[in-house]
């Protein structure tokens, strides 16, 4: 191939592939949510239209790129977790993560409508990403717990915070003043007394956020050779709301930590 003199520009591209045999997890985060959130009135705690919609993105995501076994998502951001043995896109850093967040920013556009009906998007939303190297199965786990947890403490405020205000009649500087210094026992005691609200109760989708993993699924199509119905098992991406701090998720999908050959 003749090559241009111009072509010397391309040794000013550095390098940016990640460790080999480390799990690689990609970030994204919704830039600026807590404005958008609002200008698009965002029911509160949570709204469930957002929550379905960001779930969808992340399964779309998923079904495009084979290599992501799993993903955790909760506010708005999503976790995709990518195997040790993977060498997806030679594992070259920006190309993996500009890939993951620019598929999951159009999706989250081009669904939006199917999820927020007549509430029309007001301006293009934006994430940031970053893919980091988990050295061992113990810090992937340990990763996942720091996101869920995370997901608890924060739902938990945000829950009895808009208690306080949407049932309980205080200011949102009132709310802000009265949690102050809390712990979570009394959260939900506060929770209890004050509004007969039962925290483990709640729906587990807010409480323990979204985990998406790969479901074994019966998917019935009509085969164009005789117009029969066929039936296969195939393996979808499916959102389950599971604690994945504790050993029995691990237990019940033995597949996610198993090494690939
Ligand atoms: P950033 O990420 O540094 O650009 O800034 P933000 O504003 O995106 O902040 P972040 O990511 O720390 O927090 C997420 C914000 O999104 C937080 O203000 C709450 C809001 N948000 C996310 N999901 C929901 C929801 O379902 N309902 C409501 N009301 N707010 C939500
Ligand atoms: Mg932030
Ligand atoms: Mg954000
Ligand atoms: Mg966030
Ligand atoms: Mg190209």
């Amino acid at each position: 191939m003749a090559n241009s003199k111009y072509e010397y520009v391309r040794h000013f591209e550095l390098a940016d592939n990640l460790l080999p045999g480390t799990w690689l997890v990609v970030r994204i985060d919704g830039r600026g949510f807590h404005r958008f959130s609002q200008s698009h009135n965002f029911q509160k705690p949570n709204d469930k239209r957002s929550i379905d919609l960001m779930n969808r993105c992340a399964i779309e995501v998923m079904k495009d790129i084979k290599d992501i076994i799993m993903a955790y998502g909760e506010s708005d951001e999503y976790s995709f977790i990518i195997p040790k043995s993977s060498n997806l896109y030679s594992r070259r850093s920006s190309k993996i993560s500009s890939t993951i967040v620019s598929l999951f920013a159009s999706n989250f556009v081009m669904n939006w409508a199917e999820y927020f009906g007549d509430d029309k998007l007001l301006y293009a939303p934006c994430f940031d990403s970053r893919t980091v190297c988990y050295p061992n199965d113990k810090v992937l786990r340990d990763y996942l717990s720091w996101r869920q947890a995370d997901c608890h403490i924060n739902n938990l405020f945000n829950t009895t915070f808009w208690a306080l205000v949407l049932k309980g009649g205080m200011t949102e500087i009132e709310a802000e003043k009265y949690l102050k210094g809390t712990l979570s026992k009394d959260k939900n005691e506060i929770l209890f007394s004050k509004y007969d609200i039962n925290y483990t109760k709640i729906d587990p989708i807010y409480r323990k956020g979204s985990t998406i993993i790969r479901q074994k699924t019966e998917v019935t199509t009509i085969s164009p050779r005789n117009g029969e119905p066929v039936t296969r098992i195939k393996l979808i991406p499916t959102a389950v709301y599971d604690d994945i701090i504790g050993q029995t998720f691990w237990d019940a999908h033995p597949e996610l930590l198993e090494e690939k050959k």
